[in-house]
């Protein structure tokens, strides 16, 4: 279903326009009101009412995250601290976190976009949510809570912690719909298999995950190991949180909210827009946010423009599912690869869960890249070397010819290695500084 027909499938022409009259109120507002955007357009002679059209918009600067950490905690918010009325912030794992803050008007919008993603995956009034984000600084948790609220559906608001009671609390309470990382939804299919229970005792329909990358064969498994029909969906804290882009049933892209996002995708070396279709860096521009409004963004994120018209009705552009983030993609043996796909080719391999850490180390002067790999329970070869060897060198070769790399394989006991829980998951460790 589509919860905003009027604004999710505007004339191309009424949405430019749409945008540009909201592009030109958040500049005046960027300008008054963050010091950060004054000084940077004083600087660099920008006259803000010269911005006339969206293509003008290309002559601003970019906002990185960097620029934002140096604005700690409140300093790029757009309105008196007494407006603001919720403060998340990202985790700060590659740095000082960036705190956004939210007006009452903003939360109102935030709701709206989120409910906009559980319409589209085809959640109603008569659905039982339950909520495996964190409940905490991250924006998962209360941004999909007030979303499902918005649609009227019945929210069970479990947090990510315990999966076992999680399971239990699903089953009771006749859960619908799982919102949480893909991850996690594998996690609770691997440990309902384990204690030997079938995910049909579950009521579960329909699965939302976002947070983190995850490759076309995850969600193969999940809907096949807990017969649902799953739904990607894409945000980030910076923008909003959650509600940024969103997949249709037709599941063939996610569909950017465009009446308060201007989206961009550019060369992350060159800076310059890639041609439409290709790989880049996604940006976005706030057009609607009033606590913390933010020009030219860059995520990191990389995806690409699916071309052509969606047969749900909806005009907004949709992107590719977000292969991996800029910082996390790895460069072995000159090929660019993304966790992402690695995770693709490990579920084509019979032996092995889909859990996985890639260590980088340099051995040497030479980048050296070794991947664990978690072998099922059922793996029994582990005490016969020889049969070990075959089987590394195995996962070796595919991992050549698939992507071109030679990595280092060494497998990990059933059980070893991280879990997915409310937070994301960390694939990639990096040794070599
Ligand atoms: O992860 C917001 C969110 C919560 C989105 C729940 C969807 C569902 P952050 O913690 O700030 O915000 O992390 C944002 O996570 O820049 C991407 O790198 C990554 N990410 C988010 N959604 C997806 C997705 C939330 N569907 C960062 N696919 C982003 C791939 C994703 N990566």
């Amino acid at each position: 279903m589509i919860y905003n027909m009027e604004y999710e499938s505007m004339e191309k022409q009424d949405l430019e326009q749409l945008q540009i009259e909201r592009l030109q109120a958040t500049l005046h507002r960027v300008y008054r009101n963050v010091s950060f955007y004054k000084a940077l357009y004083d600087k660099e002679g920008i006259q803000i009412d010269s911005i006339k059209s969206l293509d003008d918009l290309k002559k601003l600067p970019f906002t990185t995250k960097n620029d934002l950490r140096q604005s700690y905690p409140y300093e790029a918010f757009a309105v008196p601290l007494r407006d603001i009325v919720r403060i998340h912030s990202t985790s700060g794992t590659t740095g000082k976190p960036i705190v956004v803050g939210y007006t009452k008007n903003d939360l109102k919008t935030w709701s709206s976009l989120v409910a906009r993603i559980l319409s589209a995956a085809g959640v109603t009034s008569h659905d039982f949510v339950q909520i495996a984000f964190d409940y905490s600084l991250s924006t998962g948790g209360f941004g999909f809570h007030y979303g499902a609220e918005k649609i009227g559906a019945s929210v069970i608001p479990y947090s990510g912690d315990d999966v076992m009671k999680q399971i239990q609390v699903m089953k009771d309470y006749r859960t619908t719909t799982l919102v949480s990382p893909p991850g996690y939804a594998l996690h609770v299919a691997s440990l309902m298999e384990e204690m030997g229970r079938d995910t049909q005792e579950l009521n579960l329909s329909t699965g939302l995950f976002g947070s983190e990358p995850w490759s076309e064969n995850l969600r193969k498994e999940i809907e096949s190991r807990l017969k649902i029909e799953t739904f990607d969906n894409y945000g980030l804290t910076e923008i909003i949180g959650p509600g940024v882009a969103f997949e249709c049933e037709q599941h063939s892209g996610l569909h950017v909210n465009e009446d308060h996002f201007i989206l961009e995708i550019i060369n992350p070396e060159t800076l310059e827009e890639v041609p439409s279709g290709e790989q880049g860096e996604l940006v976005f521009t706030t057009l609607t946010k009033e606590g913390f409004p933010l020009i030219r963004y860059r995520t990191g994120d990389i995806s690409s423009i699916v071309e052509g018209d969606c047969a749900c009705g909806r005009t907004t552009a949709r992107i590719s599912r977000i292969s991996g983030r800029t910082d996390d993609m790895i460069i072995v043996d000159g090929r660019n690869i993304f966790p992402s796909n690695i995770e693709e080719i490990l579920f084509e391999i019979e032996g092995i869960e889909p859990h996985f850490q890639i260590v980088l180390s340099r051995e040497e002067g030479v980048d050296v890249i070794e991947l664990k790999v978690e072998v099922t329970p059922n793996f029994l070869p582990f005490d016969e070397i020889r049969k070990v060897q075959v089987f590394q060198e195995k996962i070796a070769q595919l991992l050549t010819s698939q992507l071109g790399i030679h990595a280092k394989i060494t497998l990990a006991e059933p059980k070893s290695l991280k879990r997915s829980t409310g937070e994301k998951i960390k694939r990639v460790q990096d040794n070599r500084k």
